[in-house]
């Protein structure tokens, strides 16, 4: 059975596509198929991705997996969060995470060096089934600290900035399967595999 992953993030999809390789299931991105980008209106990590999968799900007539994720940062009592991509983004809606990585660290620095640089990624993982209704959604965490200047070029988004515990280096300098070991998507997936396994 065919699987929609229903996001326009080419650095989601991609290690969508790393954590689903192992179980033989066909994929096709939601650019591929046209699909639109529906507006974002949720509040929270699991709303936004139900209400992706979901209507993914509608449009193509298939099963969607959609992600709803972001930073979020302990001193701007948990923003970016759900903004954390509008946060890259200017007027035109063109995305620049060099500029929104410099505003996270900005705004940290403001917040004076009591308010710490504790950080956390969150990922919602929606799957949605054409025709039912059903959607069933999975959260996965990674706290650690931002740094600054950013470090590396392997991941996307936020990687570059963020020092998961435990480790010296950033996301940005792990390679992809070190990432999986440990990332909030890898820890969502896990529960998704769990769930429906
Ligand atoms: P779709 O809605 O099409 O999936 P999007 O980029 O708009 O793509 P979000 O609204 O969920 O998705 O935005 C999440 C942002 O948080 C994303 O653009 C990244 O910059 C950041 N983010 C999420 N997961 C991340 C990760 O593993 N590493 C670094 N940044 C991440």
């Amino acid at each position: 059975p065919k699987l929609v992953i229903a996001t326009h993030n080419a650095g989601k999809l991609r290690e969508i596509q790393e954590l689903l390789a192992p179980y033989n299931i066909e994929c096709v991105g939601a650019a591929e198929l046209g699909l639109p980008e529906p507006e974002e209106i949720g509040n929270t990590f699991v709303d936004n991705a139900d209400l992706k999968a979901r209507e993914a799900a509608d449009l193509a007539g298939l099963p969607a997996l959609a992600d709803d994720s972001g930073i979020s940062v302990d001193a701007l009592h948990g923003l970016p969060g759900i903004f954390s991509a509008r946060w890259a983004e200017d007027d035109e809606g063109n995305r620049d995470f060099g500029r929104a990585m410099e505003r996270v660290w900005r705004e940290v620095e403001a917040a004076g060096d009591e308010a710490g640089h504790d950080a956390h990624f969150t990922c919602a993982l929606a799957i949605a089934w054409p025709d039912n209704g059903q959607v069933e959604s999975f959260e996965g965490k990674v706290f650690g600290t931002l740094v600054w200047p950013p470090r590396g070029d392997k991941g996307f988004g936020y990687d570059p900035m963020f020092v998961p515990a435990g480790h010296d280096r950033t996301f940005g300098e792990f390679e992809p399967d070190e990432k999986h070991a440990i990332s909030h998507r890898a820890e969502a997936f896990r529960k998704l595999v769990a769930a429906l396994g």
